[in-house]
Order: structure tokens, then sequence, then C-alpha cells
């Protein structure tokens, strides 16, 4: 066996206080879709998002993303979002952290720059200051008010939305206080929520599995117009306020008839950090959001991989 440690060239950055580490150098040769990439990965090199994304390298919160060569001639790059248990469809923290490396590798063109993403084609422009607006692909409301009985909380109602994720919507109401010294009831509460979606076979469009859980409350200032905490899969929470979680409330928002098209919406996230996002209409009742987040650069690094590491693929386990 080969004594040389594999390299991955990293830079790492957070958005809203969420990170981002986009693997820029050292993946296996392969030409694809991200899709197919995603597909390829997931099969023959899981390991290498486990080394990535799980400690002693990584952490639970830590989000990845593979630069990839775009198969689409209009854009600048394609990327594959991945966390500590497996792959996401889309990201906007992501995104917008993505975008920040871009401009800090200078491959960003002037004006608009297409990304290409499993869930479709997303838009940003240079970072101003690290703010970065994207426009996400099409969004939209799948049920409204749907009742699930969540074991030790009562029946919880709320609405299934895609934003580039599949998320359960709730209002927290007298539920809990949508608040950081709730942490770790909010995640309990979600879990419970994410737990009884799947006992009760409720799912998104073309069974979906419903992967986020997204509690709203009021913020204690005016400094938004709501405040969420999101959990992801696995049984971390979003720094941030989670921009394909904000596309799914804007869609939820407007197909309620309470955002119309450009109205903006100041999103907060458990942290006090903002996302600005707003829609145009699309088919079918859907819509296109925008949200506007801000990321910087934190780190530049090379993960060494050594074959001889027991904890080469990372540490990988699962909790109860
Ligand atoms: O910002 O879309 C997002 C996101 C998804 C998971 C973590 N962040």
């Amino acid at each position: 066996m080969s004594d040389v440690a594999k390299r991955l060239k990293v830079i790492d950055s957070h958005t809203a206080g969420e990170p981002t580490r986009v693997v820029v150098e050292g993946l296996p040769e392969f030409t694809g879709t991200p899709g197919e990439w995603r597909d390829f990965l997931r099969a023959q090199h899981d390991d290498l998002r486990t080394a990535v994304a799980c400690e002693p390298r990584g952490h639970e919160a830590m989000v990845g993303a593979y630069l990839l060569e775009p198969t689409q001639s209009d854009c600048v790059a394609g990327v594959v979002f991945f966390n500590n248990v497996g792959y996401l469809h889309g990201c906007l923290h992501g995104t917008i952290g993505l975008t920040v490396t871009l401009a800090h590798l200078g491959r960003l063109t002037e004006g608009e720059n297409k990304i290409e993403t499993p869930t479709g084609i997303v838009t940003v422009r240079p970072p101003e200051d690290g703010w970065v607006t994207v426009q996400n692909v099409r969004s939209w409301r799948h049920a409204a008010a749907v009742p699930v009985d969540v074991p030790g909380w009562g029946t919880v109602q709320g609405d299934v939305a895609w934003g580039g994720n599949w998320f359960f919507l709730i209002e927290a109401g007298d539920t809990i206080e949508v608040d950081f010294k709730n942490l770790d009831q909010l995640t309990d509460f979600t879990c419970a929520v994410r737990d009884a979606l799947e006992a009760n076979g409720i799912t998104g469009a073309e069974d979906g599995e419903i992967d986020h859980i997204e509690v709203f409350g009021p913020t204690a200032d005016d400094s938004a117009d709501s405040k969420n905490f999101v959990l992801c899969p696995g049984r971390e929470y979003d720094r941030s306020p989670c921009g394909t979680g904000t596309s799914a409330k804007l869609a939820c928002l407007h197909a309620a008839g309470i955002l119309q098209p450009d109205q903006p919406w100041r999103q907060a996230g458990i942290l006090d950090s903002v996302f600005e996002g707003s829609v145009q209409e699309a088919f079918e009742g859907g819509v296109i959001p925008t949200v506007k987040g801000r990321a910087f650069v934190t780190g530049e690094n090379e993960l060494l991989v050594h074959p001889n590491d027991p904890f080469g693929e990372g540490i990988v386990y699962s909790r109860a």
C-alpha cells in the first residue's frame, strides 16, 4: 500500500456564521454534471466527504462543497454540497461561501455568474464587501398546514415547501421560544418532528424526504421580519438563517398572499444574522427567490489524509 498522503486543497469561509469548506483541488478523475458527480462520489468516494466534513479535520456543523468544472458553457463553476451525514440537494449559504471563494481565487467575471448545481442553475454577482445576492432555483409551497402527531409535543402543523431542499416550516407559537438559549430544546423538538414526518410517510413531491425542519418566531427587536431555527440533515442546526430555508419560507409567504413580488423580507437566524430576500413569480404558483447574505473567507488549507491514519476517513458515528 502506498505511504503517500492524499492531499485536498480547501478554502474555508463562513456565511452569517455557517461554515463552508470548498474543496478546490484533489478530487478523483471524472467528468459529468453536478448530479452525476454526486452519484459517482457517493458510490465510490464517500470517504472524501467524511474526511473533509467530519472530525478530526471538520466538525458536525461543517458544510462542504466540491468545486467542479461546469458542463454548461454559460456557467463559471459546478458544485456539489455535502455535510457530515450525506449530500445536500442545494445550499445557499454555501453558494454565498462559494462565491466569496471564487472571488478570492479571481475566478468570477463581472456581472452575472451562473453556477451549476444538482438542483439547477443559480446566479450570483461578485461580492460587494462580502455581500452576495443569489438567485435561487424555483421554489414552491407543496402543502399547507399539514398536521403531524409528534410524540412528547402533541400535534404540530407545518407547511411543506421546496427551496432547493425539502422543508417542514412551523410557526413556533407557544410551543417553544426561538432563542439561542433554547438550542437543546429546539434541536430535540425539530428532530422529533422529522422522525414523526418519516413515521407518518409525510414527504415532499415524488416522495422527497423532508430532511430540514424550520421553526419561526418573532425577533426581539425590529431587525428582521422573523427569526428561525433550522435543523439540517443530521442533528446540527444552521448557524445562518439558511438560504434554501429562507427560499422555502418566501414561497410559503407568497402562496399565502402575504409577500408580493419584489417586497423585501428580512429573515434572521438563530444567531441573529440576517438574510434579505424577495421573490419573482414563476410558473405553477412557484417563485424564484433572491437571497442576499454576507460571507468571509476564513482560511486556506491543505488537508492530508494519510493511508495509515485510523481516522483518515473522519470519525463517522451516529447519535440516537
Ligand atoms: O443555506 O441553504 C442553506 C443551507 C442548507 C443547509 C445548510 N445551509
